[in-house]
């Protein structure tokens, strides 16, 4: 290190504990079998390191616990939604907001509210909640991201953005009227957590506006996106993130957004949009499912925390320190050799399970393999994002099966210490040594929707490589290809979800 050059630290201070458990190796194995070898179905008593997700896994703010005291739960017009109301204009620009109980919601409201049977909705990527509330209200969903996002060694620096050449084909075949909206989101969870670059932004939505097409912005990750366009964006450097955040939120018509992520808080999310009729119809919509349009299925305290947590985002030291603990970890790893998904993205770090177990294929679930094998390892708790997030295509009912097949190690916010990352890393490498032994899985049950959280798998150890052959694929089963789409699927699914017939 250079000797002017001083060593880094958190910006903040801890001030409350929470006792973490260790469990012994058998322990572990008896928990992941009880689990179906999926880690959604472990008890979180059985987890050392939680790294499934960063979604309402966020240390609050001494300012946001003081802030739940100032709870006012009316049941009509709490003063704490306005506070919501004030901030989400103040840094996001939308004039309308409406609190959701979380992400999901807010795509179910807007995709009733928006979409028509048949409609086509292109994308920046799937994602697994949004898309599904697409296809409920009879949408298709049309990836049109650049082709690097789904290339794990790719070190396209916004590998986020939208390929206009694909979004103008999309255009061109079905027309203008059967696209409600393009669903843009900042940052892409599915590839990696990767950012949109602003002059994309800028462009795709000149393109859809000469069509008439607005645009829906997931800005879940939005501020995390906003840190990267400072980092690596010519001109953007010397810019403040609520600044880029603003700019990019102006570009779009309505956002949705779970404040579960960059927000800070354990749960809500919000719907959020410029034009005054379209918010008429949220706020009458969301007292069906959610709850009046001045809380929304969430408790006075819960919007006021949500409040400071979206000031508290913005502050460059906080987005700094966060994705610069993810790139601590992703830097290790690269270290000790390991496939992960590049450049590093901002939530987490992403194994590349097909390059770390060669010899399964994908019919063998390598990433929810490798899921499993890191929490018996360690206790370490990771997500399979691959074949298993990807469901199945509603209309041949078989599996789709994305480039990407990964395991995601996603850091909650201000929780876990550089030691932290340290012992993750220390029990990947360990894991990387042992990867031969590793053996695929059989899903065993599979339910209808969203079956990553629910599924049910066993081990099937005649998969594992015997010592010496490293770099062996099992072939493909007969009648299945090794195709990347529904198409080329063989006709007859291995499982039948209920209530489906081919
Ligand atoms: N994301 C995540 O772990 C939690 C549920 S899926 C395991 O990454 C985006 C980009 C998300 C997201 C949730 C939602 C849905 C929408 N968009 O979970 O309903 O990453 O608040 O948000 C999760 P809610």
């Amino acid at each position: 290190m250079p000797h002017n050059q001083r060593s880094w630290a958190e910006p903040y201070k801890i001030k409350m504990v929470e006792p973490l458990v260790t469990m012994s190796r058998s322990e572990r194995h008896a928990a992941l079998q009880r689990a179906g070898y999926n880690t959604f179905l472990l008890t979180s008593s059985e987890v050392y390191i939680d790294l499934l997700t960063d979604s309402g896994t966020s240390a609050m703010s001494d300012r946001q616990w003081a802030a739940l005291m100032l709870g006012d739960e009316s049941y009509a017009g709490s003063r704490n939604f306005y506070h919501l109301e004030e901030a989400v204009r103040d840094i996001y620009g939308y004039e309308h907001v409406i609190p959701t109980h979380q992400g999901r919601a807010a795509e179910h409201l807007i995709s009733t509210l928006m979409i028509s049977r048949g409609d086509i909705v292109p994308g920046n990527m799937y994602f697994t909640t949004t898309r599904l509330h697409q296809e409920l209200a009879g949408a298709s969903f049309v990836d049109v991201i650049i082709d690097e996002a789904h290339d794990p060694t790719s070190e396209h620096p916004f590998k986020g953005n939208i390929d206009l050449a694909k979004l103008q084909a999309v255009i061109d075949e079905h027309g203008a009227d059967r696209i409600p909206y393009l669903s843009l989101a900042t940052t892409v969870n599915m590839c990696g957590g990767q950012p949109i670059s602003m002059a994309n932004v800028h462009a795709v939505s000149e393109l859809v506006r000469q069509h008439g097409i607005p645009i829906v912005h997931d800005a879940t990750r939005c501020v995390e996106n906003a840190f990267m366009i400072r980092q690596h964006e010519s001109g953007c450097q010397g810019r403040s993130i609520a600044e880029i955040v603003h700019e990019i939120c102006s570009l779009t018509d309505v956002c949705t957004m779970s404040a579960k992520k960059d927000s800070l808080v354990n749960i809500g999310g919000f719907l959020a949009m410029r034009d005054d009729a379209l918010a008429e119809r949220a706020r009458n919509l969301v007292v069906v499912y959610e709850g009046l349009h001045t809380y929304g299925g969430l408790a006075g305290r819960d919007m006021e925390a949500m409040a400071v947590g979206i000031r508290e985002s913005v502050d460059l030291n906080h987005v700094a320190a966060r994705v610069g603990q993810v790139h601590y970890l992703g830097g290790r790893l690269i270290e000790a050799g390991i496939p992960i998904v590049k450049p590093i993205g901002t939530h987490g770090v992403f194994l590349d399970a097909r390059r770390f177990l060669p010899h399964l294929s994908t019919e063998l679930f390598p990433a929810q393999a490798l899921t499993a094998e890191i929490y018996l390892d360690s206790g370490v708790r990771a997500m399979e994002r691959g074949i298993v997030s990807a469901g199945r295509d509603p209309l041949s009912g078989c599996h789709r099966r994305p480039e990407l097949e990964l395991v995601r190690l996603t850091i909650p916010r201000r929780v876990y210490t550089q030691a932290h990352m340290d012992v993750v890393a220390e029990s990947i490498r360990e894991v990387h040594q042992q990867r031969d032994s590793i053996a695929g899985l059989e899903m065993t049950f599979e339910p209808k929707f969203l079956r990553f959280f629910q599924a049910r798998f066993r081990p099937l150890p005649e998969t594992a490589m015997p010592a010496g052959e490293s770099g062996r694929t099992v072939p493909e089963p007969p009648g299945r290809s090794a195709g990347s789409n529904g198409e080329s699927m063989p006709a007859e699914p291995r499982y039948q979800p209920e209530g489906r017939s081919t």
